[in-house]
């Protein structure tokens, strides 16, 4: 623990500046409330004082309560005499002063002073939604109190960040500073300004705004209803729009002891819990526990995709995106051609949403270059490999790359599950080449996979991770496998959905299990988005390399009969023309039951939790073989790769959390039972085994190798 104070106390002349320093980012950690409020009340205690600045150190204001903290049963101080209160009661002016991020409760201590101030690229926010809580400390009170109930549910519900210059506009901000100008030195003047005077503005005081709410109360069920969809299975979304409307139809000390109320109904809640797993979990998976530590990452300033398909062209937005310029390959103009047309109709339809602006769509097209020939891309820092999925068709690109590619280059590749050794063996220079595994589409999806081969220095390893956390992906690493961690985990899941068909389900009874579970889409549904042909083809090769591997046939039948999926209309549902609506069709129910009969099956009823227990057991169970073998470094990043590239229910914290919470030896009891009933793909993994042996929950599972 660093002997420099966490919080202090400074004068300029008449102004008192309260400085927090707790890094990385002023959370509201052990100590730190008690030092703002003793800062506060020498500054109210001393004559010479007559307005004060309440100020971060480092990259940001205060981002809120330590998140490490909930759930551990820390005191919490009592409404009346908590840091809100102590400002409440301010006897001088006090200034917020804003850079970096106020969020949570470090919004709410910026909202219980008498004035805010933000430079330009400051946010705010209320995020707590976010990790299955409420804004605890006063938030959902005063913040429609500044913008009125409607603009507070929009931020509280949502918990996104706010620029400052919007902070601004709703009335959160009281002024903002152009970055160029010192923070400090304008909110000691912004102080001077304002110290003498009176009343001392307080927005616990203001109601104006929560006219809204009178006028026209079904605000709130108009939330409750837009909502639905998203907040499925959720507590936190709705207590923080009931702590809002409490807002409005309470005084302001009743509303708080409302959202107290509110706060303590989801602190310890299964959704909180899993939430501030996941928070954490996506911070963990950027930590490479086996590289040296001198070990440091290639700057990078711009790139080069090869293969303009979709893909290939998701990868370039990714990059363009995020301001860095890269050069995408094809082998023919049309080619080209074509995937430029595709990623200016993806930058049109965002521009069309609203959710990108006209003149920024140009900014990042500019920063598109398709060019012809290798030796155009022969200088990029980094390039990505992003042509059709046959080792026969990316060899001879590795090749090519080891022979044009300037020295230190990245040569990684976008292959989804081949061997990324076979491909640096093609290059002089392997240590240089890993996998870079996006997820489609490329520019929407934030993980990122990489992959490393048995020669991929540390430094590639290093450099290929935060790279991609710079074009803002979530970053994970998986060891050299068919299907590397991700995929490899979600292949049994694969099988098992089918092989329920055979059993007794139907598609639509399936898919429905897992809607419910919080998928956004069921696992069929999300077959014929994709394409049946082309998970036709990972089955043919896996059978090619396997000789046991347990074949489909009734997903081969769909195949074969050309139902691909939405792409032709049909698939594991018909679809309309022009509707992407899955139906449920009964010719699919007369293949899967004369499949059955074919394959001497006794169709059967299957409970709820049967189906969803054997999709997601089975891959608990490959997620186990994964971890032993070292393939992942840890559980965390195995649900992190579940949360980003699967979808899977976020408030539920991840495959293996949700593992967990069943226990550790229900769950391999009852992969021990199906190993009896089907055979060897029910096979328990041995760190299964071990675990349950030692009742050892999976997050705490140590990696094998
Ligand atoms: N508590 C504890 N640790 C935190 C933290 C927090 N609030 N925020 C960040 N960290 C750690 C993080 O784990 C990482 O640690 C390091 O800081 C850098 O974070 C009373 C009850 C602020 C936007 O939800 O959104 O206030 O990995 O990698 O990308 O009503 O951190 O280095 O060991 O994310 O620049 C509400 C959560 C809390 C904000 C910065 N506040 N934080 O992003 O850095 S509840 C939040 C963030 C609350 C009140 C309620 C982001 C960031 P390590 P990072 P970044």
């Amino acid at each position: 623990m660093s002997d420099t104070p966490l919080v202090t106390l400074t004068r300029e002349t008449d102004i008192g500046v309260i400085t927090v320093n707790y890094p990385p980012v002023n959370a509201l950690g052990p100590g730190v409330v008690e030092g703002i409020i003793d800062c506060l009340k020498q500054g109210f205690a001393d004559p010479a004082i007559t307005a004060m600045v309440l100020i971060g150190a480092g990259r940001s204001f205060i981002a809120g309560a330590d998140i490490r903290g909930f759930g551990t049963g820390r005191k919490r101080l009592p409404l009346g005499e908590r840091i809100y209160d102590i400002l409440d009661a301010s006897t001088k002016p006090v200034v917020a002063a804003i850079h970096g991020y106020a969020l949570g409760g470090g919004l709410e201590i910026a909202l219980a002073c008498n004035y805010r101030v933000a430079i330009d690229s400051a946010k705010v926010g209320l995020p707590e939604v976010l990790i299955g809580i409420l804004p605890g400390g006063g938030g959902t009170q005063r913040l429609p109190r500044l913008v009125g109930p409607q603009a507070a549910m929009d931020m509280i519900v949502t918990g996104r960040h706010v620029p400052a210059r919007e902070a601004g506009e709703l009335g959160i901000v009281d002024e903002v500073i152009p970055d160029t100008a010192g923070l400090r030195d304008s909110a000691i003047a912004y102080a001077r300004r304002i110290a003498a005077v009176r009343p001392l503005p307080r927005v616990r005081d203001r109601e104006d705004k929560l006219i809204q709410a009178k006028l026209d109360p079904s605000i709130f069920d108009a939330m409750r209803k837009s909502i639905a969809r998203r907040a499925r299975n959720q507590k936190a979304p709705y207590h923080c729009i009931a702590a809002v409307e409490a807002a409005c139809t309470l005084p302001f000390d009743d509303g708080i002891r409302r959202e107290s109320e509110l706060f303590r109904e989801l602190e310890n809640s299964d959704e909180a819990r899993a939430l501030r797993y996941a928070f954490f979990a996506e911070r963990e998976v950027a930590k490479l526990p086996d590289l040296p530590r001198d070990v440091t990452a290639k700057p990078f300033s711009n790139a080069a995709v090869i293969g303009a398909g979709t893909m290939g062209g998701g990868i370039a937005m990714s990059f363009a995106d995020f301001g860095i310029p890269v050069k995408i390959l094809d082998s023919t103009k049309e080619a080209l051609d074509r995937g430029m047309e595709r990623i200016r109709n993806n930058y049109a339809t965002s521009v069309k949403r609203g959710s990108l602006a006209e003149d920024e769509m140009q900014h990042r097209l500019a920063r598109i270059e398709p060019v012809s020939g290798y030796d155009d891309i022969k200088d990029a820092d980094i390039v990505i490999e992003a042509v059709f999925e046959e080792m026969d068709v990316k060899k001879p690109v590795f090749a090519k790359l080891d022979a044009v590619m300037k020295p230190g280059a990245l040569l990684l590749s976008n292959t989804s599950a081949l061997d990324i050794d076979e491909l640096a063996a093609m290059t002089h220079r392997p240590g240089d080449v890993a996998g870079a595994h996006f997820f489609s589409p490329a520019n929407v999806m934030k993980l990122l996979e990489v992959v490393r081969g048995a020669k991929t220095s540390p430094e590639t390893l290093l450099s290929a991770t935060q790279m991609g956390r710079k074009i803002g992906k979530i970053a994970g690493v998986a060891g050299n496998c068919d299907g590397f961690l991700a995929n490899r985990s979600r292949a049994p899941f694969n099988t098992e959905m089918v092989i329920l068909l055979e059993e007794g389900c139907l598609p639509e009874q399936v898919d429905k299990v897992m809607v419910d579970f919080g998928y956004p889409m069921g696992p069929f549904a999300v077959g014929d988005l994709a394409g049946l042909d082309i998970s036709a083809a990972g089955r043919r090769r896996r059978a090619a390399a396997n000789p046991n591997y347990r074949k489909l046939p009734i997903a081969d039948r769909l195949v074969e009969l050309g139902r691909y999926g939405q792409k032709t209309g049909a698939g594991w549902y018909r679809y309309e023309k022009g509707d992407r609506a899955p139906h449920p069709d009964p010719e699919v129910a007369a293949i899967i039951k004369h499949v059955s009969t074919e394959m001497n099956v006794p169709r059967r009823g299957f409970t709820d939790q049967e189906i969803l227990r054997r999709l997601l057991f089975s891959s608990v169970n490959e997620a186990c073989k994964i971890l032993e073998e070292g393939i992942a470094y840890r559980a965390s990043d195995i649900d992190v790769m579940w949360l980003h590239g699967f979808g899977f229910p976020r408030y539920r914290g991840g495959l293996m959390f949700w593992a967990d919470g069943i226990g550790v030896r229900d769950v391999y009891n009852q992969i021990a039972a199906w190993h009896q009933q089907y055979g060897e793909r029910w096979a328990p993994a041995a760190l299964l085994r071990q675990l349950a042996e030692s009742d050892t929950p999976f997050r705490e599972a140590k990696p094998g190798r």
